[in-house]
């Protein structure tokens, strides 16, 4: 796991242009708590769609803050379901699907140098900056948090800082998030923000705030050890994604969980429970896992959590967009899972070959997969409701490979989804990926995948069109 290393070892900048040393910003004397103001920005990319995505992170900080008394405010380029994005959009905004995800509005923009031979749109995803701008006119924050998801999403990341401090030149802006985490440097050099943070430890976080704002920091900061998001801070909510653990006891060879986390650990069943209940009431009825190993030791957690959901009655739906361990489902817990209303199961297959399984970490095999996929259409689900992910373009990964995974999926009655390989900087699949550790995060982009490997790319679209038809003949078969 890496340090937060840019908060400590750096200096900061304020708005002034004057540089203080990190230790300098640690202490406060102010009694009045500070205006907080927390920025999810927008997506850069090819393609993006709102699969259930919300910054668990920045609501998290956000929470732990406003049980020390500060005040805190949401501007989230993200959020689909804003009274003013539809007032200012009207009836151009794509509609949700009956689960709350859905198409994000976008706009077209210049694709970055660095990727421009890439044969498509490049587009911002989210609100209109117009309305970003008109946002930040009712905000007077002390200190500003911006949170960023994927490494090669850092361009809307610098487009929302590059407004906020034409707007708040003076106001001292911090950047925390998955792309600090793990390209410390790149943000820490070009991100424009006066501190760039690249830890996950929201009591660090809390005393680094106050620091900033010259205020004391009030004695209950236990408060801020991990608190559920701040969903209270959205106007409208159109689903709740819910992270129950941290880690994951596998280490697969492409997938970069162990850099940003420690260890394994699991929120307790009763909070969970108690989170799922008081969402239900104020009417919430769809419920994203963000967890890597939602069914690690299901019996002792997951199980005691449905249990409770089914037992009280509660009518919501669940989704699994992170997909699930098909080793960890059985008999019993297939048909929990239908019953608590997890509406569509994906199983994390990656490959069905047995040698690529053992050499990226073991985490399932084709036994298991086949099984988990009997026992949930023994429980009741259909084709169409359950789908296996495969992975696409896995250094060293001979395309045949991938069509076999897609056919013996298929022929095992699920629905396929195709997911190209993201390099994740860091990882052992990363160093086999021909990318080198100071590249531009841009090339950690799924979707540019096949420019570096061009050899491949014609085999792609082959590969994409053979997991559509496969599906859609499997549909037509079941009905
Ligand atoms: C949930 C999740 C998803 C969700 C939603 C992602 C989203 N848009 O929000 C879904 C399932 C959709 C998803 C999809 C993908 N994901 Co994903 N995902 C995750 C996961 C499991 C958890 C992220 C999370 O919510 N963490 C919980 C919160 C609490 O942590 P956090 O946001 O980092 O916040 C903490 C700190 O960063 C800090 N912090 C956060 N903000 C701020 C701000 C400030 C100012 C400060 C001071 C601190 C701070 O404080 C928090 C305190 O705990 C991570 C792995 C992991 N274990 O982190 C992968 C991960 C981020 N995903 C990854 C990948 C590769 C993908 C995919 C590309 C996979 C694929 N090939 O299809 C897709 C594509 C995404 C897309 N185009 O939309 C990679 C990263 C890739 C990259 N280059 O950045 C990760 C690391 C997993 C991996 N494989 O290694 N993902």
């Amino acid at each position: 796991m890496r340090p937060a290393l840019q908060s400590k070892a750096m200096t900061w900048v304020d708005g002034s242009g004057n540089v203080h040393p990190y230790g300098t910003i640690l202490s406060g004397e102010k009694m009045k708590p500070p205006r907080v103001l927390l920025v999810n920005p927008w997506i850069h990319d090819f393609v993006a769609y709102d699969l259930w995505a919300k910054p668990l992170g920045l609501l998290s900080i956000g929470a732990g803050l406003k049980k020390l008394g500060a005040q805190v405010g949401l501007v989230d380029c993200l959020d689909r379901f804003h009274p003013r994005l539809h007032e200012y959009l009207g009836g151009r905004l794509p509609k949700s699907t009956a689960y709350g995800d859905g198409h994000y509005h976008s706009e077209p923009i210049r694709k970055p140098e660095v990727i421009k031979n890439i044969p498509r749109r490049y587009k911002r995803y989210g609100m209109p900056p117009g309305l970003f701008r008109e946002m930040l006119e009712t905000e007077s924050p002390d200190v500003i948090l911006v949170t960023s998801g994927m490494t090669y999403w850092y361009p809307g990341v610098f487009e929302a800082i590059r407004l906020l401090k034409e707007h708040f030149p003076r106001v001292p802006l911090v950047l925390g998030g998955t792309y600090p985490r793990l390209c410390p440097e790149h943000a820490q050099k070009y991100s424009g923000a006066d501190l760039v943070y690249a830890g996950a430890d929201t009591g660090e976080i809390a005393r680094l705030i106050y620091g900033l704002c010259g205020t004391a920091l009030p004695a209950r900061t236990a408060a801020v050890e991990d608190p559920a998001p701040a969903y209270d801070l959205y106007p409208k909510l159109g689903y709740v994604t819910l992270r129950i653990s941290s880690g994951c006891p596998f280490r697969c060879s492409y997938c970069g969980w162990y850099l940003l986390e420690d260890g394994f650990r699991q929120v307790g069943p009763d909070n969970v429970y108690k989170q799922i209940r008081s969402f239900a009431a104020r009417g919430i009825s769809n419920f994203a896992f963000y967890d890597d190993a939602l069914l690690y030791n299901a019996e002792g957690h997951l199980v005691e959590i449905l249990k409770r959901v089914v037992r009280s009655g509660l009518a919501v739906n669940f989704h699994t967009p992170n997909g699930l361990n098909a080793r960890y489902i059985n008999p019993d817990l297939a048909r929990l899972l239908r019953r608590a209303g997890f509406v569509n199961p994906r199983l994390g297959l990656e490959t069905a070959s047995a040698a690529r399984q053992r050499s990226t970490g073991g985490k399932v095999n084709n036994e298991e997969f086949l099984q988990a996929v009997r026992f949930l259409m023994e429980a009741g689900y259909k084709t169409r409701d359950v789908a296996a992910n495969i992975l696409m373009g896995l250094p060293g990964q001979p395309l045949g490979e991938v069509k076999d995974s897609i056919e013996f999926a298929s022929a095992a009655g699920v629905q396929v989804r195709l997911e190209e390989y993201a390099p994740v900087a860091g990882t052992p699949a990363f160093a086999q990926s021909g990318l080198h550790g100071g590249c531009d995060p841009l090339w950690h982009n799924n979707n540019a995948f096949p420019l570096y490997r061009p050899e491949d790319s014609r085999d792609y679209q082959k590969l994409k069109d053979l997991a559509r038809n496969l599906n859609s003949a499997a549909l037509r078969m079941a009905d």
